[in-house]
Parts: C-alpha cells; sequence; structure tokens
C-alpha cells in the first residue's frame, strides 16, 4: 500500500475499524460541483480537523485540508465543520475522507443540467386528460385519467349562465400535487415564476429537450410544458364575465389510488379575486412570451391578451371575492374539504397582474395601478405573495424604461431586491450548513424548501445579473447544494437524484402505480417543524427545525410534492445551469 493510502485508512478508519457502524457525518451536493464553483463539504460532527481529497478510480490523494469550524444553529448546541476543497478544479470522479466516513462526489460541468432537466419533466407526469406514453415516461407510463371533460358547476360558482349543476369541460392541465385536483392560483404561479426566468435565458431553454410529446416542434420544451397548463387555465374562466373558478376539485381529497380508480365528481367552484389577478397576470405574461410561437400556437398570443383584460376587470369589480372555504361550507353543499389556496389579500396578485397588463399592452392604467400598488420591500415569491413576480417583469435586464415613473418604480424594485440580497447572504460563510438558507427557525415552514430555499436561489440570481457582484452567485450555489445534500439529513430532496432522495412521497401517482421508485424529479416540501400531519406519520425522527422531516407516503405537510415547488426548482436549477453554459461560450 502507498503511504497515502496508509494516512487515509487511518482518517477513515474511526468507529469502523472497531466493528461499529461506519459514522455519516459528510454532507455534500450529491450532484456534483462546477469547475470554476466554491466546493464546500460539512462535517455534521463536533471534532473533525482533517480531511482528505482522493481520486475515486485509484485511490490517489488529491487534496489534504483543514476543516474551518461553522457557527452552531441557534437549536443547535454544537457546531460542525466545513470542508473546503474549491481549489480542484479538474472534472472527475472523487471520494472526501473525513471523521471516519467516505462521501463520493464529482466535478463536472454541468452538474445541475440533470436536476433542470428532471425538473421540467416532472411537469409531464403530473399531466391530467391524456395517456402517459412509455416513450416519454418509461416505466412511468399510465393510462389517460381525469378527463374532466364532464365537471359539475358547484352552487358556490352558479351565476346567471352557468346554474348549479351544469356541466362543461375543464380538461388538461396538470394535477396540483400529491393530490388529483387542479387550482388556479397555484397553477398560474407556478408558470408566471417559469415564465419569468424562461425570459432571462430563452436561448438555454431553445436548447433544452427533455422528451415530451411536443419536444420535436419548433416550441421550447418548457414553453410546451407550460401551454398545457395555460391551455386548462383558459377553460377555468366563465365566458360570461370573465371571472375564474378558484379550482376544480373533488369534495375531499381521493385515497391514494390510481388516478383511473376516482370515482368522485368534480366541480368548479366559487370565482375569487386571487384567482381572476394571478390568471390576468400569467395570461398577460404568456401573450408576451408565446409572441415568437405562433406557428405552434396560432392565436393563442391575442387569445391570452384577452383573457387577462376580461379577468383583470372582473377582479376590479370584485376586490373582496377573496376563497373562504369555511364559509363557502356554510353556504353551499356539498362541503368542500381539498386544498385552499385562500389569501385575504390581494395587494400582491394586483401588482403583478397590473405590471405584466402593463408590458403587454402599454396602457396607462395598468402603469397607474403598478405605482399605486407597489410592494416597499422584496418577499420572496411564493402561491400567496406574488410581488416578486411584478419585481421580475420590472427588472427584465433588456427593458427599455422610459420616462420617470417607469424608470422611478424599477429603480426603487432594484433596491429592495438588492437590500434582500445584500442582508439574506450575510453570515452565509459561517452557517451550519454553509449556506444563507437554514439557519433561523422562520426558513422551515410548509414547502420550505422550494419557497424558501430554491426561490432564494433565483432571486440571488437576479441579484447578480442587476448588480453582477459574484458573492450572490455563490450563494445561490450554496442554496442549491443545500437542497442537494447539503444538509443536516443528508438528502438530496430531490426524488430519483443523488444517493439519498426521497424514496416515498406523498404523491398519489407515486404511491399507486406498483412502481418502487418514486416518479422522478419532484422537490419534497422539506423539513417543517409544523408537523400538521403528525397523525398520519409514523413517528417524526425530530422536532428540529431543520430535522423535522420523514420520508413517510403519510407525511403532506413534510413529504409531499407540488408543482409549484417543481416551478422553484425548474427556476433556480435552470438558471444556474443557464449562467455556467454561458459561461463556457
Ligand atoms: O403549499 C401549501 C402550503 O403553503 C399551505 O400551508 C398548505 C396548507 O394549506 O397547503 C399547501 O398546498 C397544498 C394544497 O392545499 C393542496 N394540494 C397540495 C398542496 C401541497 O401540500
Amino acid at each position: 500500500m502507498n503511504r497515502k493510502l496508509i494516512s487515509v485508512g487511518i482518517l477513515a478508519g474511526g468507529l469502523a475499524a472497531c466493528g461499529g457502524p461506519a459514522p455519516d457525518v459528510i454532507r455534500l451536493n450529491q450532484l456534483g460541483y462546477f469547475p470554476s464553483q466554491e466546493k464546500v463539504a460539512v462535517a455534521d460532527t463536533v471534532g473533525v480537523t482533517e480531511f482528505v481529497v482522493l481520486k475515486a478510480a485509484t485511490g490517489e490523494e488529491v487534496l489534504r485540508g483543514q476543516t474551518e469550524p461553522t457557527a452552531a444553529n441557534p437549536w443547535r448546541s454544537q457546531a460542525g465543520s466545513t470542508m473546503d476543497f474549491s481549489t480542484l478544479a479538474e472534472p472527475g470522479s472523487y471520494l472526501l475522507v473525513a471523521g471516519g466516513d467516505t462521501a463520493a462526489f464529482d466535478i463536472k460541468e454541468r452538474p445541475l443540467q440533470p436536476v433542470a432537466d428532471a425538473a421540467l419533466k416532472s411537469f409531464y407526469y403530473q399531466r391530467t386528460g391524456m395517456p402517459i406514453e412509455e416513450k416519454y415516461a418509461g416505466q412511468w407510463n399510465r393510462p389517460a385519467a381525469h378527463p374532466d371533460t364532464e365537471v359539475l358547476v358547484h352552487p358556490s360558482a352558479a351565476g346567471p349562465r352557468r346554474k348549479a349543476g351544469d356541466v362543461l369541460s375543464s380538461a388538461g392541465g396538470w394535477y396540483d400535487a400529491g393530490d388529483y385536483n387542479k387550482y388556479v392560483v397555484n397553477s398560474a404561479y407556478s408558470i408566471g415564476l417559469m415564465q419569468a426566468v424562461y425570459r432571462l435565458f430563452p436561448d438555454y431553454f431553445a436548447k433544452q429537450n427533455v422528451n415530451i410529446p411536443e419536444s420535436g416542434n419548433r416550441t421550447p420544451d418548457l414553453l410546451d410544458e407550460i401551454h398545457y397548463n395555460l391551455a386548462w387555465l383558459l377553460t377555468m374562466q366563465d365566458p360570461a364575465d370573465g371571472g375564474v373558478y378558484h379550482k376544480l376539485t373533488t369534495p375531499s381529497f381521493e385515497a391514494f389510488v390510481k388516478p383511473s380508480e376516482c370515482k368522485q365528481p368534480r366541480y368548479v367552484v366559487q370565482k375569487s379575486v386571487t384567482a381572476a389577478l394571478d390568471f390576468a397576470a400569467v395570461m398577460a405574461q404568456a401573450s408576451v412570451v408565446f409572441r415568437p410561437f405562433a406557428k405552434d400556437y396560432p392565436g393563442f398570443s391575442a387569445q391570452a391578451l384577452r383573457a387577462a383584460e376580461r379577468a383583470y376587470a372582473w377582479a376590479g369589480q370584485h376586490p373582496e371575492a377573496y376563497y373562504d372555504q369555511a364559509a363557502l361550507n356554510k353556504d353551499y353543499d356539498p362541503d368542500i374539504a381539498t386544498g385552499e389556496y385562500g389569501d385575504k389579500d390581494a395587494s400582491d396578485e394586483l401588482f403583478w397582474a397590473a405590471s405584466e397588463l402593463y408590458y403587454a399592452t402599454g396602457k396607462q392604467a395598468y402603469l397607474l395601478q403598478a405605482v399605486k400598488s407597489a410592494p416597499r420591500k422584496y418577499t420572496l415569491p411564493s402561491w400567496p405573495q406574488t410581488s416578486a413576480l411584478g419585481f421580475f417583469v420590472w427588472l427584465l435586464p433588456d427593458r427599455q424604461l422610459k420616462g420617470d415613473v417607469e424608470n422611478g418604480l424599477a429603480a426603487s424594485l432594484r433596491s429592495y431586491l438588492l437590500a434582500y440580497a445584500a442582508n439574506t447572504v450575510k453570515g452565509a460563510d459561517k452557517a451550519a450548513f454553509h449556506a444563507p438558507f437554514g439557519d433561523e427557525e422562520s426558513d422551515f415552514f410548509w414547502g420550505c424548501l422550494a419557497e424558501q430555499c430554491a426561490n432564494q436561489a433565483t432571486t440571488l440570481v437576479y441579484a447578480y445579473l442587476l448588480d453582477d457582484k459574484v458573492n450572490y452567485l455563490t450563494n445561490a450555489y450554496r442554496d442549491m447544494d443545500y437542497l442537494l445534500g447539503r444538509n443536516p439529513l443528508g438528502y438530496c430532496f430531490v426524488t430519483g437524484l443523488g444517493q439519498k432522495s426521497p424514496l416515498h412521497p406523498h404523491h398519489r401517482l407515486s404511491a399507486s402505480d406498483g412502481i418502487d421508485a418514486p416518479i422522478p424529479g419532484f422537490l419534497v416540501g422539506g423539513p417543517n417543524p409544523g408537523q400538521e400531519d403528525k397523525e398520519y406519520v409514523k413517528s417524526y425522527p425530530s422536532r428540529l427545525p431543520d430535522e423535522s422531516y420523514v420520508d413517510d407516503p403519510g407525511s403532506y405537510a413534510s413529504n409531499e410534492i407540488a408543482i409549484n415547488w417543481s416551478a422553484g426548482l425548474v427556476a433556480a436549477s435552470s438558471a444556474l445551469d443557464a449562467l455556467s453554459v454561458q459561461k463556457e461560450q
């Protein structure tokens, strides 16, 4: 044995040499690191002082270093340490050895490409009303289900032309999440976030191919996939008045059965102001984004814009039409017990809608409304808080702003976004898992991995594009490292990727298909100390904010998948992958 391998034997020895289980302490990005990116792993234990990196194929030592202590989290008394091997830039497969543990990692040109592709592909698997074919879906093929060609008008949605019990068609679109319903607020928000990132990197998306039925046409796969859901969204608008139904749903959630076995009737329910404004915003945005793709989608751009303006006008006449499920159930039957997507503040949806409509039409009324409803600070995008999507349209890098009003608004939005970015990266160098995400209790809630971690990464990409500070980009990668394995539980939180990922998501499609492996490409909700699903879960391993996660199909509060979370993953991973491709050119 050569000298280097002997010394590795000593480092790796530890408990394993005494016959006990090998320690599991190394946390790193399981998808790999870009050659020119910072490369850091965390030893999630005390007392690790040294680490070694070997070539995986030969065992040859290529780097040896000292660890650096990290700050402890407020809820954890002991601090771990970081291992920085950034100087290593040669693509290849390596082993990191420290604290008696060994972990494999790669350095490669596009480590995030599989993530970006799988995240986009996850939407195809969620398509309703069409067969999911083997040539696109492999073993996860399934027959068509939920045609939604005969949907009932719920009494809460009745109007002068459509009566309670009338039947309408509202086919297509994506299942929302682990359940089988279709919700306008979440659908529109999810598309809004992805279309925003599309606008930043159209050339990148033009080249992406994820093998969906439309892959051979002239439109980028991302937009083809999005169009499948936009076409459904259009059916959720009442042609009589332009209002938009809040959701298309069964009265209660289906059991964990195959989609083709579902028997409950499906309803469109009450029109809401948040659904109308999110619909208006996303349709206006789509009208611009789809303009160059009229060969594949003839007439769609103009149709989307008309629909957007009508929905916006309806919202103006019904500013108090919030969706309140408890109130609805007092007045109407049958009761509706599925996802509420309730939100009693529509000012952020109004800002987003007015901003998109102004960009699409140039009409002054929309500009005035955008100015009037403009927020005073930046908030990460999420389904109930869409103001960031309004920021993104004002801060488009190639947007030509005209006049004082436009310039003034864009300048203030820019300063709010950059203030958020500057604040959020503070202390990340020393954070327990070396990322801006994950050091505060408030980072952990239902859906936090997407709505807080991934969307923070996307926001930091915007900050980098606006301000050219590499530190913002570095911290966006760090959030991605967190999602993909550098976290206390050592999970790559995306199904089907990495060495340890969720196997039992709360996902009816995955749970009912008779296939062991979950459908790939989905980011789970993640650690959530709220544990709202406690009674349906065998047991949570921990109450700590960042460890309150269980890979159990019952855990809808920590282990569900959802289109808005997939959208967050598409946005962050595609943006970072696109930037790395640009760098190569
Ligand atoms: O993502 C939603 C989360 O912010 C809420 O706290 C939670 C409870 O209302 O609902 C989540 O959305 C769920 C929706 O209501 C129904 N489909 C599954 C969604 C993901 O859990």
